[in-house]
């Protein structure tokens, strides 16, 4: 496809978004995917396949790239108005609206407290948003009893920020493994990750919200079909996990920091997730295998990190952001063979999050202020992703 051709696909895709974008020389980030080499284990035993990446075609391999927004520091999660406009949380505590003119405002979430993975981290609109104005924001604070992690629900008007209720508290909190993705599930209900807070054995311990994926309903409560009776524990065992997504077929994904260390290095996952299935942290780490334990369906092996920080399931593919990895990830087949295919390697440096946006694309969020990575000029961005090819012909 032309250089020419690429431009008149992307000038006919109505996106009321580009209003406020800017055009990126798109032929600077064409990038092809590239197969990753890294060890493969499906869900319920079988051999490692190693040579499971062969054949296949990455999605994304024809796609433009536009910057939305520049000058974030340390963005963490996006929300789409149903005006067109954005919001964006940012780590240190700053919730930042985009308008659909372009305009910028922001506030200061009051009570967060920033310090190391913690913060302003994730955020979900409510479904009737555009009725009740209600959005759910995951942060840290220190309260009485010490550094903790809450699940806090306000009301957004204009630019005021009403706080209603705690729905979520006492989750633990530490300068690592904080956790903090929140998505609804198709059944309504809000799913959220937590991390072990530097406390490995709480993941296994189903008293202690740390390690865990939580559902909640959306005034707090604790629904009645939960896996454990009268707990917001979904699923245990994990580490830190950071992506949480649904297929078509409604089962639910999520990606997950694999150990850091002398004694175990890498082993990214990526699970799917039944209620009250056990995810192994820290008994069992990568391909390990034990009884009444759930192994990843990928994982990254014992050379290469994703550090995989969000999940988003997009025209039928599974898609997740890498910290360390500097990359856009595409997981094909994950229920049958999983090949994984890498986008827009060191090309963006650390992506934190991607999401689906209204319009169809796919919005990424780079997080390279925040201490790990090397700022490129306008960082931290808020970039949107498209394919301008049709990926229902690719084979
Ligand atoms: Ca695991």
């Amino acid at each position: 496809m032309t250089f020419r051709r690429v431009i008149a696909l992307l000038s006919i895709v109505p996106l009321a978004v580009l209003a406020y974008t800017k055009l990126v020389p798109e032929g600077q980030f064409r990038t092809p995917g590239t197969a990753l080499p890294a060890p493969v284990r499906e869900v319920g035993g079988g051999a490692p396949a190693d040579a499971a990446y062969s054949g296949g075609t990455p999605a994304g391999a024809v796609a433009a790239l536009r910057v939305v927004a520049e000058g974030l520091e340390v963005p963490w999660d996006i929300a789409f108005l149903p005006d067109g406009g954005m919001l964006v949380t940012e780590r240190r505590g700053r919730l930042v609206r985009l308008a659909p003119d372009g305009t910028r405002t922001s506030l200061t979430v009051p009570g967060v407290a920033p310090r190391g993975e913690g913060g302003l981290l994730g955020m979900v609109l409510h479904p009737a948003f555009s009725e009740n104005r209600l959005l759910y924001l995951y942060q840290t604070r220190k309260g009485a009893r010490g550094w903790e992690n809450r699940v806090v629900q306000y009301r957004l008007e204009g630019d005021t920020l009403t706080e209603m209720a705690v729905l979520v508290e006492g989750i633990p909190a530490a300068r690592y493994h904080d956790g903090g993705r929140m998505a609804w599930g198709p059944d309504g209900t809000l799913y959220i990750t937590t991390g072990d807070a530097g406390d490995p054995p709480s993941a296994q311990d189903l008293t202690s919200l740390a390690g865990k994926i939580l559902r909640i309903n959306e005034d707090g409560t604790v629904p009645s079909d939960n896996p454990f009776p009268g707990s917001p524990v979904y699923s245990y065992g994990h580490r830190n996990p950071q992506g949480l997504a649904w297929d078509t077929e409604g089962r639910l994904w999520s990606t997950e920091h694999g150990p850091s260390g002398p004694l175990a290095c890498c082993r990214d996952e990526l699970n799917r997730i039944v209620p009250g299935g056990n995810y192994g942290w820290p008994a069992i780490t990568g391909a390990e295998v034990r009884e009444g334990m759930r192994t990843p369906v990928l994982q990254s092996g014992d050379n290469i990190t994703w550090a995989p920080a969000s999940l988003a399931f997009w025209r039928g593919r599974l898609w997740f952001g890498g910290l360390r990895g500097e990359s856009l990830y595409e997981v094909q087949s994950a229920t049958t063979t999983p090949r994984l295919y890498q986008h827009l390697r060191g090309v963006l440096g650390r992506i934190r999050t991607v999401k689906v946006g209204p319009d169809g694309a796919l919005y990424l969020l780079t997080s390279n202020r925040d201490g790990r990575g090397r700022p490129r000029a306008g960082d931290d961005k808020l970039l949107r992703w498209a394919p301008v090819a049709d990926l229902t012909h690719v084979p």
